[in-house]
Protein backbone atom coordinates (compact mmCIF):
# COMPACT_ATOMS: atom_id res chain seq x y z
CA UNK A 1 0.00 0.00 0.00
CA UNK A 2 0.87 3.49 -0.73
CA UNK A 3 2.06 5.81 1.85
CA UNK A 4 -0.80 8.31 0.38
CA UNK A 5 -3.61 5.78 0.47
CA UNK A 6 -2.34 4.46 4.43
CA UNK A 7 -2.19 8.16 5.36
CA UNK A 8 -5.95 8.73 3.90
CA UNK A 9 -6.48 5.36 5.50
CA UNK A 10 -5.87 6.58 8.60
CA UNK A 11 -7.46 10.05 8.22
CA UNK A 12 -10.70 7.79 7.70
CA UNK A 13 -10.40 5.75 11.09
CA UNK A 14 -10.18 9.23 13.10
CA UNK A 15 -12.75 10.70 10.85
CA UNK A 16 -16.22 11.22 13.28
CA UNK A 17 -18.37 13.90 11.37
CA UNK A 18 -18.59 14.23 6.95
CA UNK A 19 -20.76 16.76 5.25
CA UNK A 20 -21.91 17.18 1.50
CA UNK A 21 -21.49 19.92 -0.74
CA UNK A 22 -24.98 19.40 -2.77
CA UNK A 23 -25.78 21.06 -5.37
CA UNK A 24 -29.42 20.64 -4.43
CA UNK A 25 -29.08 22.97 -2.63
CA UNK A 26 -26.30 25.27 -2.94
CA UNK A 27 -25.43 26.95 -5.99
CA UNK A 28 -21.96 26.66 -7.49
CA UNK A 29 -20.66 29.93 -6.26
CA UNK A 30 -21.27 28.71 -2.81
CA UNK A 31 -19.28 25.95 -3.19
CA UNK A 32 -15.88 27.58 -2.39
CA UNK A 33 -16.83 29.59 0.94
CA UNK A 34 -19.36 26.76 1.86
CA UNK A 35 -16.22 24.24 2.02
CA UNK A 36 -14.10 26.79 3.95
CA UNK A 37 -16.83 26.64 6.63
CA UNK A 38 -17.30 23.49 7.13
CA UNK A 39 -13.51 22.50 7.20
CA UNK A 40 -12.84 25.37 9.90
CA UNK A 41 -16.00 23.81 11.65
CA UNK A 42 -13.83 20.94 12.15
CA UNK A 43 -15.43 18.73 9.25
CA UNK A 44 -13.24 15.52 8.49
CA UNK A 45 -14.63 14.40 5.17
CA UNK A 46 -16.57 16.63 2.53
CA UNK A 47 -17.98 14.97 -0.59
CA UNK A 48 -19.01 17.02 -3.54
CA UNK A 49 -22.23 15.72 -4.42
CA UNK A 50 -23.59 17.05 -7.89
CA UNK A 51 -26.65 14.71 -9.26
CA UNK A 52 -27.39 15.22 -12.53
CA UNK A 53 -24.45 17.57 -13.73
CA UNK A 54 -21.93 17.06 -16.52
CA UNK A 55 -18.71 15.06 -16.35
CA UNK A 56 -16.85 18.06 -17.02
CA UNK A 57 -19.13 20.19 -14.39
CA UNK A 58 -18.58 18.35 -12.13
CA UNK A 59 -14.54 17.45 -12.85
CA UNK A 60 -14.11 21.58 -12.82
CA UNK A 61 -15.67 22.14 -9.49
CA UNK A 62 -13.73 19.17 -8.08
CA UNK A 63 -10.23 21.24 -9.17
CA UNK A 64 -11.81 24.20 -7.91
CA UNK A 65 -12.58 22.98 -4.47
CA UNK A 66 -9.14 20.97 -4.03
CA UNK A 67 -6.85 23.89 -3.12
CA UNK A 68 -8.89 24.78 0.04
CA UNK A 69 -8.05 21.60 1.83
CA UNK A 70 -4.31 21.69 0.62
CA UNK A 71 -2.74 21.75 4.33
CA UNK A 72 -6.05 20.65 6.24
CA UNK A 73 -6.68 17.15 7.35
CA UNK A 74 -10.31 17.17 5.98
CA UNK A 75 -10.60 14.49 3.15
CA UNK A 76 -12.12 15.66 0.05
CA UNK A 77 -14.30 13.00 -1.77
CA UNK A 78 -16.45 13.30 -5.11
CA UNK A 79 -20.01 11.26 -5.48
CA UNK A 80 -20.60 9.42 -8.34
CA UNK A 81 -18.01 9.89 -11.10
CA UNK A 82 -14.64 8.24 -11.16
CA UNK A 83 -12.99 9.84 -13.79
CA UNK A 84 -13.59 13.19 -11.96
CA UNK A 85 -12.19 11.94 -8.48
CA UNK A 86 -8.98 10.59 -10.86
CA UNK A 87 -8.59 13.44 -12.80
CA UNK A 88 -9.51 16.01 -10.69
CA UNK A 89 -6.58 14.40 -7.87
CA UNK A 90 -9.33 14.33 -4.65
CA UNK A 91 -8.69 11.89 -1.82
CA UNK A 92 -11.63 9.49 -3.07
CA UNK A 93 -14.91 8.97 -4.79
CA UNK A 94 -18.00 7.66 -3.12
CA UNK A 95 -20.65 5.27 -5.23
CA UNK A 96 -24.15 4.06 -4.37
CA UNK A 97 -25.57 0.33 -4.41
CA UNK A 98 -26.49 0.78 -8.45
CA UNK A 99 -22.55 1.92 -9.68
CA UNK A 100 -21.08 -1.25 -9.88
CA UNK A 101 -18.51 -3.11 -7.30
CA UNK A 102 -15.36 -1.50 -5.86
CA UNK A 103 -12.73 -3.51 -7.62
CA UNK A 104 -14.63 -2.29 -10.81
CA UNK A 105 -14.55 1.16 -9.75
CA UNK A 106 -10.55 0.87 -8.05
CA UNK A 107 -9.66 0.20 -11.56
CA UNK A 108 -10.91 3.83 -12.90
CA UNK A 109 -9.49 5.62 -10.22
CA UNK A 110 -5.36 6.67 -8.97
CA UNK A 111 -3.88 3.43 -6.88
CA UNK A 112 -3.88 5.57 -3.89
CA UNK A 113 -7.58 7.31 -3.83
CA UNK A 114 -10.42 5.75 -1.31
CA UNK A 115 -13.49 4.33 -2.12
CA UNK A 116 -16.88 4.96 -0.16
CA UNK A 117 -19.68 2.93 -0.81
CA UNK A 118 -24.10 3.55 0.26
CA UNK A 119 -25.56 0.63 2.28
CA UNK A 120 -29.20 0.34 2.82
CA UNK A 121 -29.07 -3.00 4.69
CA UNK A 122 -26.86 -5.66 6.38
CA UNK A 123 -26.56 -7.54 3.33
CA UNK A 124 -25.35 -4.66 1.08
CA UNK A 125 -22.92 -3.39 4.13
CA UNK A 126 -21.10 -6.59 4.47
CA UNK A 127 -21.15 -6.88 0.89
CA UNK A 128 -19.74 -3.66 0.44
CA UNK A 129 -17.02 -4.31 3.19
CA UNK A 130 -16.33 -7.75 1.51
CA UNK A 131 -15.91 -5.77 -2.18
CA UNK A 132 -13.34 -4.21 -0.19
CA UNK A 133 -14.71 -0.26 0.37
CA UNK A 134 -13.06 1.96 2.42
CA UNK A 135 -16.01 3.08 4.21
CA UNK A 136 -19.49 2.69 4.03
CA UNK A 137 -22.83 4.93 4.51
CA UNK A 138 -25.36 3.40 6.94
CA UNK A 139 -28.93 4.86 5.86
CA UNK A 140 -31.17 6.48 5.58
CA UNK A 141 -31.97 6.54 9.03
CA UNK A 142 -34.65 9.21 8.67
CA UNK A 143 -36.92 10.20 6.28
CA UNK A 144 -34.88 12.77 4.74
CA UNK A 145 -35.76 15.43 1.65
CA UNK A 146 -31.97 15.06 -0.07
CA UNK A 147 -33.60 11.52 -1.22
CA UNK A 148 -37.00 11.89 -0.73
CA UNK A 149 -37.64 8.45 -2.81
CA UNK A 150 -35.88 6.00 -0.64
CA UNK A 151 -37.53 4.47 2.78
CA UNK A 152 -35.90 4.60 6.31
CA UNK A 153 -33.88 1.94 7.59
CA UNK A 154 -34.56 2.75 11.34
CA UNK A 155 -31.80 3.37 13.60
CA UNK A 156 -31.72 -0.27 14.59
CA UNK A 157 -29.75 -0.77 11.42
CA UNK A 158 -26.85 0.82 13.07
CA UNK A 159 -25.74 -2.01 15.58
CA UNK A 160 -27.12 -4.86 13.18
CA UNK A 161 -24.21 -3.65 10.61
CA UNK A 162 -21.69 -2.52 13.62
CA UNK A 163 -21.78 -6.18 14.72
CA UNK A 164 -21.28 -7.87 11.28
CA UNK A 165 -18.83 -4.90 9.46
CA UNK A 166 -15.49 -3.25 10.93
CA UNK A 167 -14.75 -0.62 8.50
CA UNK A 168 -15.92 3.34 9.40
CA UNK A 169 -19.63 3.36 9.35
CA UNK A 170 -21.29 6.91 8.23
CA UNK A 171 -24.24 6.90 9.02
CA UNK A 172 -26.94 9.57 6.78
CA UNK A 173 -30.32 10.36 6.39
CA UNK A 174 -31.98 13.07 8.30
CA UNK A 175 -29.54 13.81 10.56
CA UNK A 176 -29.56 17.52 12.52
CA UNK A 177 -28.24 19.11 15.64
CA UNK A 178 -31.65 18.12 17.26
CA UNK A 179 -31.70 13.69 16.60
CA UNK A 180 -27.96 13.87 16.82
CA UNK A 181 -28.05 12.58 20.45
CA UNK A 182 -30.41 9.91 19.92
CA UNK A 183 -28.41 8.50 16.59
CA UNK A 184 -25.40 8.56 18.56
CA UNK A 185 -26.98 7.02 21.51
CA UNK A 186 -28.26 3.97 19.15
CA UNK A 187 -24.32 3.23 18.68
CA UNK A 188 -23.68 5.48 15.68
CA UNK A 189 -20.10 6.93 15.79
CA UNK A 190 -19.44 8.76 12.69
CA UNK A 191 -22.33 10.88 10.76
CA UNK A 192 -22.95 12.32 7.58
CA UNK A 193 -25.28 15.98 7.67
CA UNK A 194 -26.41 17.00 4.57
CA UNK A 195 -29.36 19.27 5.09
CA UNK A 196 -28.51 20.39 8.69
CA UNK A 197 -25.52 22.18 7.58
CA UNK A 198 -26.39 23.61 4.66
CA UNK A 199 -29.54 24.96 5.55
CA UNK A 200 -27.53 26.14 8.86
CA UNK A 201 -27.49 29.93 7.77
CA UNK A 202 -24.74 32.14 6.68
CA UNK A 203 -20.77 30.79 6.52
CA UNK A 204 -20.51 31.90 10.30
CA UNK A 205 -23.30 29.72 11.20
CA UNK A 206 -22.24 26.73 9.25
CA UNK A 207 -18.88 26.97 10.72
CA UNK A 208 -21.19 26.87 14.60
CA UNK A 209 -23.18 24.41 13.25
CA UNK A 210 -20.74 22.24 12.44
CA UNK A 211 -18.46 22.69 15.36
CA UNK A 212 -21.66 21.63 17.64
CA UNK A 213 -22.08 18.60 15.50
CA UNK A 214 -18.17 17.69 15.94
CA UNK A 215 -18.03 18.29 19.83
CA UNK A 216 -20.50 16.00 20.20
CA UNK A 217 -19.54 13.18 18.21
CA UNK A 218 -16.18 13.75 18.55
CA UNK A 219 -16.73 13.34 22.61
CA UNK A 220 -18.35 9.82 21.58
CA UNK A 221 -15.12 8.74 19.73
CA UNK A 222 -13.02 9.57 22.86
CA UNK A 223 -15.18 7.38 24.76
CA UNK A 224 -15.61 4.34 22.15
N1 LIG B 1 -27.51 9.21 0.98
P1 LIG B 1 -29.68 14.83 4.82
S1 LIG B 1 -29.36 9.51 2.66
C1 LIG B 1 -27.06 11.53 0.14
O1 LIG B 1 -28.99 6.53 2.77
C2 LIG B 1 -27.78 10.56 1.00
O2 LIG B 1 -27.39 6.47 1.33
C3 LIG B 1 -28.29 8.52 1.81
O3 LIG B 1 -29.14 14.11 3.52
C4 LIG B 1 -28.22 7.08 1.99
O4 LIG B 1 -28.58 14.91 5.81
C5 LIG B 1 -28.78 10.88 1.90
O5 LIG B 1 -30.11 16.16 4.32
C6 LIG B 1 -29.27 12.24 2.17
O6 LIG B 1 -30.85 14.02 5.30
C7 LIG B 1 -28.78 12.79 3.47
Amino acid sequence: MSDLLLQRRIRLQKARLYGILDLGYLSPDRLVPVGEAMIRGGVDLIQLRAKGRSHEEITAWARLLRPIFQGTDTLFIVNDDPEAARDAEVDGVHIGQDDGLVPEIRARILPDQIVGKSSHSVEQAVAAAGEGADYIGVGPLFATPTKPDYVPVGLGLIGEVAARVAIPRFCIGGIKRENLDEVLAAGADRVVVVSGILQAGADADIEAYCRDLKSRVGMKGLLA
